[in-house]
């Protein structure tokens, strides 16, 4: 059962800036008002900051510089997004407790994140560095009502989100490398992992993964990934508080994802095409047999890359195709 603390933290969390009175927290929680007075300096003894004034009530000023469900609701100001969150210290992946949840029918719009994974997942079962407390590592439930064939563009919807906030957060210069990738000064800083549950035509939820580089030093980056992965530390010399930023990629989403719902992929489309890493300039493209040089014009609606050959053909193209040349000729294909 949820203790008294806990929900005294939740009401708290949840009222914001907001003074809640002594008298509600007591009649909410059944206990006297000496009891939650106790209980406050027990929490501000842990970190916490509350600040109560007569007449007011109480309100929570800071809380400890530690992650959880409760400082992520507080200030989250969204309608439906992370409304509840799960956090957990440390899990295999955010993906697999995300599909069990969805399985489980939690509502749309339940995030989990995590300090640290063991067997955090990219594309294809690739494997996902995921230090403790060095990054974000979460994942959303999505239940959208659109057709299966179109659940990409919510990865392209996703890479748009985290490029508007490392933008304005951050002030670097993202990239958004097709189809999933965000890119600072051509290295990776953050990945997007969609998955999906769906039948023919109806899709039962998405589970949309998130994993962003924040506060490695370059020598805490693994040594497999060094020379294509960079941080938001790495790249702007300082430490970035990873709730603030989750904070405020949840609200980014929920507003993308809202619109992108009312009035379909156009939005997207061109905001992304913004972002995008080599628009308009020539890639290299290799298939099994053969290999050819093209100009990326931009993303169609089921999320495939747009090239235009040399010689003026237009095609359409899909991940495994693509070799961006990156990095001194080394293949960065991921
Ligand atoms: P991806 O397949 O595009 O990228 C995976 C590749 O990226 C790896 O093969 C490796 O080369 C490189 N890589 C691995 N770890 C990192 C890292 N920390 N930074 C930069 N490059 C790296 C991208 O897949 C999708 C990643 C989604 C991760 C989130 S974290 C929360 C959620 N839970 C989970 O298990 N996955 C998602």
């Amino acid at each position: 059962m949820e203790s008294t603390r806990n929900k005294l933290i939740k009401l708290l969390a949840s009222s914001g800036d907001h003074y809640i009175s002594g008298q509600l927290l007591s009649e909410k929680l059944a206990i006297s008002r000496a009891a939650i007075w106790k209980h406050m300096k027990e929490l501000e003894k842990d970190g916490y900051q509350i600040e109560g004034k007569s007449k007011k009530g109480y309100r929570i000023l800071k809380f400890p510089d530690k992650v959880s469900e409760n400082t992520i609701l507080w200030g989250l100001g969204t309608q439906w997004l992370g409304k509840t969150v799960i956090h957990k210290e440390v899990t295999t992946s955010t993906q697999h407790i995300a599909h069990q949840l969805a399985q489980e029918n939690v509502d749309h719009g339940t995030v989990i994140v995590a300090d640290e994974q063991t067997a955090g997942k990219g594309r294809m079962n690739r494997k996902w560095h995921s230090a403790k407390q060095k990054g974000i590592w979460m994942s959303i439930i999505l239940r959208p009502n659109i057709l299966p064939y179109l659940a990409p563009q919510l990865t392209l919807l996703t890479a748009t989100v985290l490029a508007d906030v490392l933008t304005k957060d951050t002030h670097t210069n993202p990239k958004i490398k097709w189809p999933n990738d965000i890119l600072i000064n051509h290295n990776k800083t953050a990945g997007i992992l969609t998955e999906m549950q769906a039948e023919q035509d109806q899709i039962q939820y998405v589970v949309i993964g998130i994993g962003i580089n924040v506060n490695q030093t370059h020598d805490e980056i693994p040594s497999d990934i060094k020379k294509k992965a960079t941080s938001l530390l790495m790249e702007t010399n300082k430490e970035w508080d990873t709730q603030t930023l989750i904070q405020n990629i949840l609200m980014t989403f929920e507003k993308a994802y809202d619109a992108y719902i009312a009035n379909g992929f156009p939005d997207v489309k061109s905001k992304w095409e913004s972002y995008g890493f080599k628009i308009g300039e020539t890639i290299h493209i290799k298939t099994m047999r053969e290999q050819w040089n093209a100009v990326f014009l931009g993303i169609a609606e089921d999320g495939a890359l747009l090239t235009k050959t040399l010689d003026g053909e237009m095609k359409k193209l899909y991940s495994a195709e693509i070799d961006w040349y990156e990095k001194g000729g080394d293949d960065f294909a991921n």
